[in-house]
C-alpha cells in the first residue's frame, strides 16, 4: 500500500512537485510527423505485411461495444522519437469487444449510485500511509490542468499543473465545478483501482496496451495516429488535442479546450471513439520502459502479451505505474505527441488526473 501510494502521498507533501512527477506522461518527443514526410527505418523494408484476422464477431454487439476481429500488428514505433515505444515488434491478439468510447461521466455515476463506490480522489489519506504529514495537508483532491496566462518553459510541469483539494470526478475542476454539460464527457480524475472497479460491476476488464493498440489502428498497418498517416487531414485534426502554443495558448481549432464528448470527432475503422486524443485511457498493464526489448525476435508473433510482471519507472523508481494510452487533449505536436499510435503513457495507479479516464473490452 505504501508503495502505491507514494505519488499520492508526493501530491499531498508537495503539490507542486508531484504534479511534475505525475504528469510526465505528457512530456517527451515532439511529434516528427507533424508538419512533414513520415522517416521510414532501416528494420521496415525488412518487415512483412501482418494477418488481420477476419474472425466474426459471435453475436450482437453489447451495449455501446464494437468488435475488433484480432490479428497480427506491429506494436510501437521506431520513428517516434520515444525510446520506450521501441523496438517495432510483432504482436498478435484474440478477438474482443471493446467499448466504443470512454466510460463517461453518465455512466461513471450510474456505477457510483448503483454500488456508493468512493474513488481515490474522494478518499482523505490514510495518516499511516505518510507518516510526517500534517493531518491538516491530509486531504482529498486530484490534479488538475490550470495553464498559465503566457509562455514556460515545457520542462517546468507545475506551471499547467495543480494539485486541487475537493477536485474529483464528480468536480473535475475543483470543488465549485460541477458536471453539468459533461454528462457525455469521459470520466475523468480516477485511478487505476476506480477502473478496476468500474469493471468488475461492469462485467468486462480493462485491455491490455497490445488490446488498446490493435484497436487505436483500426486494422491499418504502422499507421501513425488511428487515422491514418497525416496528423491534420484537410488542415484540421480529426481528434481532441492541444492547438496554439502549449500551454498558454489554445486556437480550439477542434472546437474543445479541455475534454469533449467522447463521440464529438470520428470513429476509426473498428468505430472506435476517442483512441487518439481526449482523454488518456488506463490499460492494465504495469509499466516499463523497456519491455518491448524483451521480445527477442520481433519477427516472431508475440501472442496476447499482458506486460511486465511488476511496474519500474526510472524517472520515479518508488511510483507503481500502469500503462496509459492515447494521448489527450493537451498533446501537441510540439508537445507530448502520444496520441501518436505506437506510442505509450504511464501514469501512478493512485494518482487520477483531469485528462486521465479509461474504457473497458470484454
Ligand atoms: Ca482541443
Amino acid at each position: 500500500m505504501s508503495v502505491l501510494r507514494v505519488g499520492c502521498m508526493t501530491l499531498v507533501i508537495c503539490a507542486l512537485v508531484a504534479c511534475q512527477r505525475q504528469k510526465a506522461t505528457d512530456a517527451g518527443a515532439t511529434d516528427p510527423h507533424a508538419a512533414h514526410k513520415i522517416p521510414s527505418s532501416s528494420a521496415e523494408a525488412t518487415r512483412r505485411a501482418p494477418a488481420l484476422n477476419d474472425t466474426p464477431a459471435p453475436g450482437p454487439p453489447p451495449a455501446g461495444m464494437v468488435w475488433v476481429p484480432g490479428g497480427e500488428f506491429w506494436m510501437g514505433c521506431d520513428t517516434c522519437g520515444m525510446p520506450d515505444a521501441t523496438p517495432v515488434h510483432l504482436v498478435s491478439v484474440r478477438a474482443f469487444w471493446m467499448d466504443a468510447a470512454p466510460v463517461t461521466n453518465e455512466e461513471f455515476d450510474a456505477f457510483v449510485k448503483a454500488t456508493h463506490y468512493i474513488t481515490v480522489a474522494e478518499r482523505r489519506p490514510d495518516p499511516k500511509d505518510f507518516p510526517g504529514v500534517p493531518a491538516e495537508k491530509l486531504v482529498p483532491g486530484s490534479v488538475v490542468f490550470t495553464p498559465p496566462a503566457h509562455p514556460v518553459s515545457l520542462d517546468d510541469y507545475s506551471q499547467w499543473w495543480s494539485y486541487v483539494p475537493g477536485a474529483d470526478w464528480r468536480h473535475p475542476d475543483g470543488p465549485r465545478s460541477s458536471l453539468k454539460g459533461l454528462e457525455r464527457h469521459p470520466v475523468v480524475h480516477v485511478g487505476w483501482d476506480d477502473a478496476m472497479a468500474y469493471a468488475k460491476w461492469a462485467g468486462k476488464r480493462l485491455p491490455t496496451e497490445a488490446e488498446f493498440e490493435f484497436a487505436a489502428r483500426g486494422g491499418l498497418d504502422r499507421n501513425m495516429y488511428p487515422w491514418g498517416n497525416e496528423l491534420a487531414p484537410g488542415g484540421k485534426p480529426p481528434a481532441n488535442i492541444w492547438e496554439g502554443h502549449f500551454p498558454d495558448t489554445n486556437s480550439r481549432l477542434d472546437g474543445y479546450f479541455k475534454t469533449s464528448p467522447v463521440t464529438a470527432f470520428p470513429a476509426n475503422r473498428y468505430g472506435l471513439y476517442d483512441v487518439g486524443g481526449n482523454v488518456w485511457q488506463w490499460c492494465a498493464d504495469w509499466y516499463r520502459p523497456d519491455y518491448y526489448s524483451t521480445f527477442t525476435d520481433p519477427n516472431t508473433p508475440a501472442r496476447d502479451p499482458r506486460g511486465p510482471d511488476s511496474s519500474f519507472d526510472p524517472d520515479e523508481p518508488s511510483a507503481a505505474k500502469r500503462v496509459t494510452r492515447g494521448g489527450s487533449f493537451l498533446c501537441s505536436g510540439e508537445y507530448c505527441s502520444r496520441y501518436l499510435v505506437g506510442s505509450r503513457g504511464k501514469a501512478e495507479v493512485s494518482s487520477g488526473s483531469s485528462n486521465l479516464g479509461f474504457r473497458l473490452v470484454k
